[in-house]
C-alpha cells in the first residue's frame, strides 16, 4: 500500500477515486464519509447508526475534471444556476469544477472527523473577476456539518450567490414529505414559473419540482416512511432554501442522471441566492453552514 493510500490513526485516507480523481475517505466509529478534491464535493456520508447512505449519488455521474460530479453536496459558487449575462459561464459557478486543496484533516475529541479544503482565487473567471478565498469545512461522524466560508481578498466589494446543493437518498419520492417551509413564499421554476406560497402542509411530490424558497432560515425535515427515518437539515446564515426533483423528462435529458433514478432522490439546498446574495467589502468574510442529522423512527 502506498503512503498515499495509508489510512492514518484518525481513520483518514487520501486515495485515488473514480476517474482518477483525488478523494479523501473517512472511516471512524461514528460513521464514514468521502470528499473529492474536485469541487471539494462530499460524495458520501453514513453515520454508524444509519442503515443506508444519507447522500444520493448518480450511478451515471461523471468523474471528469471538466464536469461536475452528480450527487452528494455540490458547492455552487459564486453564482447559482445559469450566469445572468455570460452564457458560456458554467452553471452554478466555477467552484464545483475547481481543484480544491486539503489543508487540514484531524480527528476531534468528540470522535467526529474535521476536514478543511481551500480554493484561493485570482480572478478565476471573467464572469466574476475578483480575488477571494473560499474554504469548505466538513465535520463528519454521527452528524454532518458543512460550512462554506468566503473572504473578499480584493480591493473592491463583490457580491456572490452560494448553495450547498445537497442530494439526499430517499426510499421513494412518493413516500416522503418535507416540513419546515409551510406558508413560505417560493419562486417556482417549473413551467410558466412565478412566485407562489407554500400552503400550511409539508411538501409532497407529484411532478417536477424546482422551487427557490425566499427569505427562510428554517430547518427542514425530510420524513421518509420507506426508510423509516427523518433527516434534519438545519442551517446558519442562509436565507434561501431550494427544493428540487427533476422527475421523468429532466432526468432523461441529463446524461449523468439515470432515467430511472429520479424517484430515489431529492435535493434540499442550503443557499443564499437572488435578493439573499452575499455582499462583502474588502477583507470581510461570510460563512454559511448546513448540519445534517438522521433520526431513525
Ligand atoms: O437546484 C436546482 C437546479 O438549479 C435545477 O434547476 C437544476 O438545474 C439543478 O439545479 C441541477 O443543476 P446542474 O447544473 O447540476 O445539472
Amino acid at each position: 500500500m502506498s503512503e498515499h493510500d495509508r489510512r492514518d490513526a484518525a481513520g483518514i485516507r487520501e486515495t485515488t477515486g473514480n476517474g482518477g480523481l483525488s478523494r479523501v475517505e473517512v472511516v471512524s466509529a461514528l460513521g464514514t464519509a468521502e470528499v473529492y478534491l474536485h469541487g471539494a464535493q462530499v460524495t458520501q456520508w453514513q453515520p454508524s447508526h444509519a442503515a443506508a447512505p444519507v447522500l444520493w449519488m448518480s450511478a451515471h455521474s461523471s468523474y471528469d475534471p471538466a464536469k461536475p460530479i452528480r450527487g452528494g453536496i455540490p458547492v455552487c459558487f459564486p453564482w447559482f444556476g445559469a450566469h445572468d449575462s455570460d452564457r458560456a459561464a458554467p452553471a452554478h459557478g466555477f467552484a464545483r469544477l475547481s481543484d480544491w486543496t486539503l489543508t487540514q484533516a484531524a480527528a476531534r475529541d468528540d470522535g467526529e472527523t474535521s476536514l478543511r479544503f481551500e480554493l484561493a482565487g485570482e480572478r478565476l473567471s471573467e464572469a466574476w473577476p475578483f480575488r477571494f478565498r473560499a474554504a469548505l469545512e466538513v465535520i463528519a461522524g454521527a452528524t454532518l456539518t458543512v460550512a462554506l466560508e468566503v473572504e473578499n481578498r480584493d480591493d473592491q466589494p463583490f457580491t456572490y450567490e452560494e448553495a450547498l446543493h445537497t442530494y439526499f437518498g430517499v426510499s421513494d419520492i412518493f413516500a416522503i414529505s418535507i416540513s419546515g417551509l409551510e406558508r413560505t413564499t417560493y419562486l417556482d421554476k417549473v413551467g410558466a414559473g412565478g412566485e407562489r406560497t407554500q400552503d400550511d402542509q409539508p411538501i409532497r411530490f407529484t411532478g417536477e419540482t424546482d422551487r427557490v424558497y425566499l427569505e427562510t432560515t428554517a430547518a427542514c425535515v425530510i420524513d421518509d416512511r420507506g426508510l423509516r427515518r427523518r433527516i434534519a437539515v438545519s442551517k446558519e446564515h442562509s436565507r434561501s432554501t431550494v427544493v428540487w426533483n427533476p422527475w421523468i423528462a429532466k432526468a432523461h435529458a441529463m446524461a449523468d442522471f439515470g432515467d430511472d433514478e429520479w424517484p430515489g432522490m431529492v435535493c434540499v439546498e442550503t443557499a443564499n441566492v437572488g435578493d439573499a446574495a452575499v455582499h462583502l467589502l474588502p477583507g470581510e468574510r461570510h460563512r454559511m453552514t448546513v448540519r445534517l442529522a438522521v433520526e431513525p423512527y
